[in-house]
């Protein structure tokens, strides 16, 4: 993906399910335009997901993943269900592929319950396989929004799409923008943005990118500056309705924003947008009960980013074993992997995830909750830690 096209985390994700040998590649493929996943008659034959990033037109930019098929029950087909359901909760629409010719309708009921909440579709394939409309017929009469495709069926590629826009329409356009609900059109906003050894060289992170051109999408006045101009940029503005800044340097931001003026951190934004951030606050109460030997899960979502590995392998571990006085045992888990027993921990911290979709950050603190495990993410503990929490949340008191 270069530079100029939309990141995958800001991309609805529709995920190809279903038995193996059902037709799921060959419909990736068609929906791509292109011979880009293997396919066979061999049962089993996609074990990785496959994912590519692709214009649906007229709807926009998503990502498409063709999936291991359930129906592997090899010993590395545990394995590659285990895969297939991490997939699962990145996606936010799933098409559900079933071969007509094997099709069954208490098995189609059953799968349907493994999507849980994830809104799918049902797609049959193989129908220049049957003979006569009848078996077409009673399909569609139970599921009347079933697609019906073939591998030489051109037109109906093109309805599945137009149907897929329809569906995705009905999922809200994005993730909402960091601002919606805080700034109206006409406020004025100061970023402050350090350039430290950490910054990546010659250029801003994606929040910090996804922010500035949210402001311009809703006419919002937005100043970039750095924490030591951010004095002198106060006061030459005649108004200012937020300050944010990166939570790194909240503290010594905190000291510079007169009271007046609101604060808070792109982290704080990012909780909001993307998770979950009353729940990430209130997690914040547990660690006054933290005490010797307590595990905590941090989850990571990029494999090699080590401005983060700084923070979450020594800043949170350090500033938090020093604001409870109590030895406490950090496990990792990066990407998405995601640990299955949840009981054994006392709190989750949960990185930025300016890289993942909000469904998979939902759907870990949905697992969370369902755990009774408190949740919370990096800026937002950070922002305990350094005991401006408070602040940098009093904007978002009324939501
Ligand atoms: N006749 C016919 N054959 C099809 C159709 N779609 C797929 N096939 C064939 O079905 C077989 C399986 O197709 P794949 O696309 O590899 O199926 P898959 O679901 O990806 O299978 P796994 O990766 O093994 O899970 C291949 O031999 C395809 O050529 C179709 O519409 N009609
Ligand atoms: S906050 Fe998480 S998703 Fe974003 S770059 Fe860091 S590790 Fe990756
Ligand atoms: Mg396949």
């Amino acid at each position: 993906m270069n530079k100029l096209e939309t990141p995958f985390a800001n991309r609805k994700h529709i995920g190809i399910f279903g038995d193996t040998n059902a037709g799921k590649s060959t419909l990736f493929n068609q929906i791509l335009n292109q011979d880009l996943s293997i396919v066979s008659d061999l049962h089993g034959t996609t074990t990785d997901p496959v994912i590519k990033g692709m214009e649906l037109i007229p709807y926009g930019p998503v990502a498409l993943i063709d999936t291991a098929g359930f129906g592997d029950v090899s010993v590395l087909g545990e394995e590659r269900r285990k895969k297939t359901e991490k997939i699962l909760e990145r996606c936010d629409y799933v098409l559900y592929v079933i071969d007509i010719t094997t099709a069954d309708i208490t098995k189609i009921e059953a799968t349907i319950q493994y999507f849980k909440t994830t809104p799918y579709s049902l797609v049959f394939t193989k129908t220049d396989l049957v003979s006569g409309q009848e078996k077409i017929a009673g399909f569609s009469e139970k599921y009347p929004a079933a697609q019906f495709i073939s591998q030489d069926d051109e037109n109906a590629i093109i309805s599945l799409k137009a149907h897929l826009v329809n569906e995705l329409k009905k999922l809200g356009e994005d993730d909402g923008s960091m601002i919606s609900g805080l700034l109206k059109p006409g406020d004025h906003v100061v970023l402050v943005i350090p350039i430290d050894s950490a910054a990546p060289k010659g250029r801003l992170i994606l929040p910090q990118v996804t922010f500035i051109r949210n402001c311009l999408d809703e006419g919002v006045i937005c100043t970039v500056t750095n924490e030591e101009h951010l004095s002198q940029t106060l006061s030459s503005l005649e108004t200012v309705n937020l300050v944010v800044t990166d939570s790194q340097i909240f503290k010594t931001v905190s000291k510079i924003v007169p009271n007046n003026i609101s604060l808070t951190s792109f982290s704080m934004l990012l909780a909001r947008q993307k998770g979950d951030l009353s729940a990430m606050l209130s997690a914040c109460d547990t660690i006054p009960q933290l005490k010797n030997g307590d595990k905590i899960l941090m989850l990571e979502a990029c494999t090699h980013n080590h401005t983060h590995e700084d923070i979450g392998r020594a800043k949170i571990p350090t500033l938090l074993q020093k604001n409870t006085g109590a030895t406490l045992e950090f496990e990792y888990y990066v990407g998405y992997d995601f640990p299955k027993d949840l009981s054994k921990y006392k709190l989750a911290i949960h990185c930025g995830g300016c890289m993942i979709t909000k469904k998979t950050i939902l759907s870990r603190i949905e697992k969370c909750k369902n755990a009774g495990l408190p949740i919370t993410n990096y800026g937002v503990i950070l922002a305990y830690l350094s005991g401006i929490s408070n602040r940098a949340a009093e904007v978002f008191q009324n939501e």
